[in-house]
């Protein structure tokens, strides 16, 4: 694993990922960048692993809150780290963590099983405290974000 200084990115880091951004994946010749796209690359690369449901519906659902968490909650958590509104920004990610709050009643993980749907939601959760939003009265959030955070390979990495 190679960590780079984002405030004076490596030449090398361009070249592998045009965005300029980290995480990159270099496997053999295959250089991914994009975290959905380089999980999905490893689900598919370690079969004996699955991470998504089997079922067509479900993976939909998987991907649906894949989505949720890319382009929604992780979206409004950078604008309140970065945006020029931050209080409007913080509204906005309480709404998307209430709407995780509901769909969470009931439920060990998102869709069926422990899949790529919750494992992208463990870099929001791991870094919650820098929005600074209260989890406090959102017990099946907070439950399940436990639930992820201590599973032995996501606490081999914290
Ligand atoms: N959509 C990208 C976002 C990656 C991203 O924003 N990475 C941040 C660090 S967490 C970064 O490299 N920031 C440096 C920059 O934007 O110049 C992904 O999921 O991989």
């Amino acid at each position: 694993m190679i960590e780079v200084d984002l405030k004076n990115k490596p030449a090398e880091l361009l070249k592998l990922n045009p965005y300029g951004k980290v995480p990159v994946l270099v496997d053999g010749d295959a250089v991914i960048y994009e975290s959905a796209i380089i999980n999905e690359y490893l689900e598919e690369k370690f079969l004996q692993n699955p991470l998504m449901p089997k079922d067509l519906a479900l993976r939909s659902r998987a991907r649906i809150w894949i989505d949720f968490c890319n382009t929604r909650l992780q979206a409004a958590g950078s604008e309140v780290v970065h945006g020029p509104d931050p209080a409007k920004a913080r509204e906005q990610l309480e709404k998307y963590l209430n709407v995780l709050d509901r769909e969470m009643a009931g439920r060990d993980y998102l869709v069926g099983d422990y899949s790529l749907a919750d494992i992208t939601f463990i870099p929001f959760f791991v870094r919650q405290q820098r929005y600074g939003v209260s989890l406090n009265h959102l017990a099946n959030v907070r439950s399940w974000m436990e639930r992820c955070t201590n599973r032995p390979a996501v606490r081999s990495t914290l």
